[in-house]
């Protein structure tokens, strides 16, 4: 899906800022909202009202404003486009049902044009509802208390934000319009290559020049699909990011009747026995897993932080991050486009493991896949979620993995059933990218039944923290012990997705001592000099970069604390650590 853009024949207009809002009600969209409320879009809107009721609510919540068609559209298609209603939403021009669509983290948009006026004024409504099931991705499930309140639990630890966290347009599109544009680049010698293909709404000519980044023409060609060369080519590197940009434009005789312009980067990904390339040259990981999450404004996206964390990221060394545990705002994705860091795109398949109800066991009550618990319905939602993520991230230069689960339950009967025809599927559908899952610690070499399907072995390993709390000795042992094993039995590179310890800022001890700052900083030197004694190590990303929101529970302490940041994007101790090592390490082992 094309991201919506100001071009010479589309405008664009955006509708962020205070709109009206409850909780609940009786047909909310048949007339304006029956409330005093208002919320700012984009923000989640859990933390901006101090009413609990609110931030707990289980269900739909509403969002309302006036809107005016500029008077200059009457002839153009008016478009709604929502970047994200988390988890389903359901948009109303004045009465009407325009648009539903069900996952919280990628955008959907509805012609509007049979519904408005040019120059007139209508009534927006969006519904979002926050309700995890056993048939969503993430997965969760509601309980009703004694008392006859709906309660929501979910499998993973960040807080269920809901709303409109992103932004939402009106747009104008021509008639005859281009609809997709996929971009697959390579090197060759000194020569990039540019496979290009374009669909239009209607069959018509179409015209595509690449643009370099003075705006000067660097290569052309006309039809809707074919592969373009650009001789001296700047290929994008990570932190040396360099853009080109394909415009696209849909003629009728000599008049272009659409034009869109699409950003690119030329680099080439590849998995090459246990190594991981870009460009042809070895690549380590170094970052994070992030979060989308900033106090009152939950999951809303921020240009302020999205600033703010990418000069982190430079300051501390990091070269790359993983979009733990959801698709970001594609702002976040053109930003690392623009800015050289490499990112592990994630679906929102976070949870799908029933084993972790079974405690450190790793033994679940009942099996993670089955009829009644993760079955067909849900493998079907996970594969809409993977499309979705596919079709608005796939011409990123930036992403240079897919990640489609985080921790599942890839131990259990009926895994390798579950995730065989998702791996095909993100293949068919990306045949240039390698895909990962992110491996939970009761998945070992021994018991794991998914690995071989995946390019890179990622795991998230916490010894030291739950397991062997306080004992770096012992988790030493235990993390080398765990790592040979993988590396022994695959081929395939292997890189340390989550590793953390929670730390109190501003708690110290001269001991070992869990939530220590000097813990956290012991913690990670103890997993480093295994990592660098491993052969097959291409990467490493702590978690988390900052500290975030989560639901409650007897270990979190006001959310899950292995921030290398605080909430406010402060450095504990372990940041000046990592900092002296990943910037002596420069993205290579
Ligand atoms: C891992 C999860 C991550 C959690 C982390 C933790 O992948 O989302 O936040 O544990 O408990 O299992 O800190």
């Amino acid at each position: 899906m094309l991201k919506p853009r100001s071009t010479p024949t589309r405008e664009l207009v955006n509708l962020d800022g205070l709109w009206r809002f409850s909780v609940g009600g009786d047909q909310p969209w048949t007339g304006p909202l029956d409330s005093a409320l208002e919320a700012a879009v984009p923000a989640s809107y859990n933390d901006l009202f101090t009413d609990s009721a609110i931030r707990d609510h289980v269900g739909w919540a509403w969002y309302q404003r006036e809107v005016r068609v500029p008077r200059g559209w009457s002839s153009e298609r008016v478009m709604l486009r929502v970047d994200a209603a988390t988890h389903e939403g359901k948009v109303y021009v004045d009465g009407v049902l325009v648009a539903e669509h069900v996952g919280g983290y990628t955008p959907f948009e509805a012609d509007i044009t049979a519904h408005v006026g040019a120059g007139q004024e209508f009534r927006l409504t969006i519904g979002v509802n926050n309700e995890l099931t056993n048939t969503t991705i993430p997965p969760g499930t509601i309980t009703v208390t004694q008392d006859g309140r709906r309660q929501q639990t979910y499998l993973h630890d960040f807080y269920n934000y809901a709303g409109l966290a992103r932004s939402v347009w009106l747009y104008s599109r021509p008639a005859t319009h281009v609809q997709d544009v996929t971009i697959v680049t390579g090197l060759d010698a000194g020569t990039g290559t540019v496979e290009y293909s374009v669909q239009t709404s209607a069959p018509a000519p179409v015209r595509v020049v690449v643009l370099d980044a003075t705006g000067a023409s660097v290569a052309a060609a006309d039809g809707t699909s074919g592969t373009l060369r650009i001789p001296d080519v700047t290929p994008w590197r990570p932190g040396a990011a360099y853009l080109y940009a394909l415009l696209v434009e849909v003629l009728d005789g000599d008049q272009v009747v659409d034009s869109y312009t699409e950003p690119f980067g030329v680099r080439s990904v590849e998995v090459r026995g246990t190594e991981f390339l870009i460009n042809g040259e070895p690549f380590y990981f170094t970052g994070f897993g992030k979060h989308e999450d900033t106090p009152v404004r939950g999951k809303g996206h921020d240009d302020a932080y999205l600033v703010h964390d990418f000069q982190l990221l430079d300051w501390i060394g990091a070269n790359s991050f993983r979009t733990s545990h959801y698709p970001y705002a594609e702002e976040v994705m053109e930003f690392a486009d623009r800015h050289g860091i490499v990112v592990i795109d994630e679906t929102a398949a976070v949870g799908l493991n029933l084993a972790v109800e079974g405690g450190l066991t790793g033994v679940p009550p009942r099996p993670t896949f089955s009829p009644e618990t993760f079955g067909e319905a849900t493998r079907e939602a996970h594969a809409d979620a993977i499309r979705e993520l596919i079709a608005r991230d796939k011409n990123h230069p930036s992403v240079v993995m897919w990640c489609i689960a985080n921790e599942p339950s890839s131990h259990e009967d009926g895994a390798r059933e579950y995730f065989e025809p998702l791996v095909e599927l993100t293949r068919k559908l990306d045949p240039t990218r390698p895909v990962c899952y992110a491996t939970v610690i009761f998945a070992r070499h021994e018991n794991d039944r998914i690995a071989d399907l995946f390019d890179v072995l990622c795991l998230n390993r916490y010894y030291g923290w739950y397991v062997a709390t306080g004992d770096l000795a012992t988790a030493e042992a235990y993390l080398e012990h765990d790592l040979r094993g993988w590396a022994g039995k695959y081929h395939k590179p292997i890189m340390m997705s989550e590793y953390g310890a929670d730390t109190m800022p501003g708690l110290h001890s001269v001991w070992d001592t869990p939530w220590t700052e000097e813990y956290q900083r012991a913690y990670l030197d103890m997993n480093h000099r295994v990592f660098d004694r491993i052969d097959a190590f291409v990467g490493e990303h702590v978690w988390n970069f900052a500290d975030f929101q989560t639901s409650h529970g007897i270990h979190r302490v006001d959310g899950n604390k292995k921030g290398v940041f605080t909430r406010d994007r402060r450095p504990k101790a372990a940041a000046h650590a990592l900092r002296a090592r990943w910037k002596r390490l420069g993205g290579r082992k």
